[in-house]
C-alpha cells in the first residue's frame, strides 16, 4: 500500500488535446463517440492546430500546470491531506485511467473537480458519470464539486481580467467609447433546454456578477464554438453577433470567454483569429481577456471547493 492510501484523492479533470498531430485523428473520433471523421472535418481541425501555435497543443501544458498548482494550493492550505490525479475526457489519460491511478495507490475517498466553472448533463455531468462508475468499480467513495460559477474568487479573478481588458482596448481602439463587452462560452445543442439544463442560467449569473463587479452597464451574453452538426446549436454565435452589435453602433468589443479556464483551440482560434478577423472585416476592434490558466485566485477556488465537497 502506497503511502498515499490515506490521503483523500482528488480527481481533476479536464477536455483533454492531442498529444502531436498524429494524434488529431484518434482525438477526434474520440470526441465523435468512435465515428472517425471525414477527411474534410479531420484537415479542417488539423488546419485550426496548425494556425494557432504552429501545430503546438497549449491544453496539455495548461492543464498540467493548473493540477500542479492545486496540489501546490492544497499542500499549502491541508498539508498531506490531498493528491491529485489528472483524468481527461478525450484523451490520456482517461478519466478512467486518473481513477485507476487512485485504485492503485489505494485511495479510498476522492473528490472530483472540473477544469470548467458551469455544470451542464453535456460537460460535467459526462464527466462526473465516467468518473462515478469506475470508482464504484473500483469502490472508491467520490464526491463531486458539480459547478463554481460563482466562487467570489473566481468572480475576483475574472472581473480583474475584465477590468485590465477594458483597458488595453481603450489604447488599441483609440479610446474608442462605443464599447462592449462580450460574455461568451461553448455552445450545447438546443436540445439542453427541454432537459431544463442549468448551463445557459449558471452562465449568465457569472456575466452579471463579474459585468456588475467591474462596474460594466454595456455587455451581453453571446454563444461560440458551436459544433459541426445537423441539429440546432444554442445562438447566436459569435460572428452574427459582432454584425448585429456593429449595426447597433458599437465600434470596440472585449470578449470574455467565462466558460473556458484555459488558453486553447476554442480560445486561441476560435475568438483570436476568427472572431478578430470578423470584427477587423466589420471596422470593430476587439480585445480578449486572458485566460485564468494558473491565476492564483483560481488555483483557490479550485481548493477551496475540493475542500468543501470532503473536508479532512
Ligand atoms: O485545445 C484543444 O485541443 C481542445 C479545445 C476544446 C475545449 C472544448 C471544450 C468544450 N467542448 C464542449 C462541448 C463540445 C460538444 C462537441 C464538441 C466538439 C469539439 C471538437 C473539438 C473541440 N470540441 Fe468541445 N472543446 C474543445 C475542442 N465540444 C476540436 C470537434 C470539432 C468541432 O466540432 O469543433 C460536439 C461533439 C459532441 O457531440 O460531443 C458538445 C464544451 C466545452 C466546455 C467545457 C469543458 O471544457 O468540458 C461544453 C477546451
Amino acid at each position: 500500500m502506497s503511502d498515499k492510501a490515506n490521503k483523500i484523492g482528488v480527481l481533476v479533470m479536464s477536455y483533454g488535446t492531442p498529444e502531436s498531430m498524429d494524434d488529431v485523428e484518434a482525438y477526434y473520433t474520440h470526441i465523435r463517440r468512435g465515428h472517425p471523421p471525414t477527411p474534410e472535418q479531420l484537415a479542417e481541425l488539423t488546419e485550426r492546430y496548425e494556425a494557432i501555435v504552429g501545430g503546438v497543443f497549449p491544453l496539455r501544458e495548461n492543464t498540467n500546470s493548473q493540477v500542479a498548482g492545486l496540489q501546490d494550493k492544497l499542500e499549502s492550505t491541508a498539508p498531506g491531506q490531498y493528491v491529485c490525479y489528472q483524468g481527461l475526457k478525450h484523451a490520456k489519460p482517461y478519466i478512467e485511467d486518473g481513477v485507476e491511478a487512485m485504485g492503485k495507490d489505494g485511495i479510498k475517498r476522492a473528490v472530483a473537480i472540473v477544469l470548467a466553472p458551469h455544470y451542464s448533463t453535456m460537460s460535467i455531468g459526462s464527466y462526473m458519470k465516467r468518473a462515478k462508475e469506475k470508482a464504484d468499480e473500483l469502490g472508491i467513495e467520490l464526491a463531486m464539486v458539480e459547478n463554481y460559477h460563482l466562487h467570489p474568487k473566481l468572480l475576483k479573478a475574472l472581473t480583474e481580467r475584465v477590468q485590465d481588458g477594458l483597458q488595453r482596448l481603450s489604447a488599441t481602439s483609440g479610446g474608442e467609447t462605443a464599447v462592449r463587452v462580450l460574455f461568451s462560452a461553448h455552445s450545447l445543442p438546443e436540445k439542453i433546454r427541454e432537459l431544463g439544463d442549468p448551463y445557459e442560467k449558471q452562465l449568465m449569473e457569472t456575466s452579471a456578477a463579474v459585468a456588475e463587479a467591474a462596474g460594466v452597464k454595456d455587455w451581453q451574453f453571446t454563444w461560440q464554438s458551436a459544433g459541426r452538426t445537423r441539429e440546432p446549436w444554442l445562438g447566436p454565435d459569435i460572428l452574427e453577433t459582432l454584425e448585429t452589435i456593429r449595426e447597433e453602433g458599437v465600434k470596440a468589443v472585449l470578449v470574455a470567454p467565462v466558460g473556458f479556464v484555459s488558453d486553447h483551440l476554442e480560445v486561441l482560434y476560435d475568438l483570436d483569429i476568427e472572431a478578430k478577423a470578423e470584427a477587423t472585416k466589420l471596422d470593430m476592434t476587439l480585445e480578449r481577456i486572458a485566460m485564468l490558466n494558473k491565476d492564483p485566485l483560481y488555483m483557490e477556488t479550485l481548493a477551496e471547493s475540493v475542500a468543501a465537497a470532503m473536508p479532512v
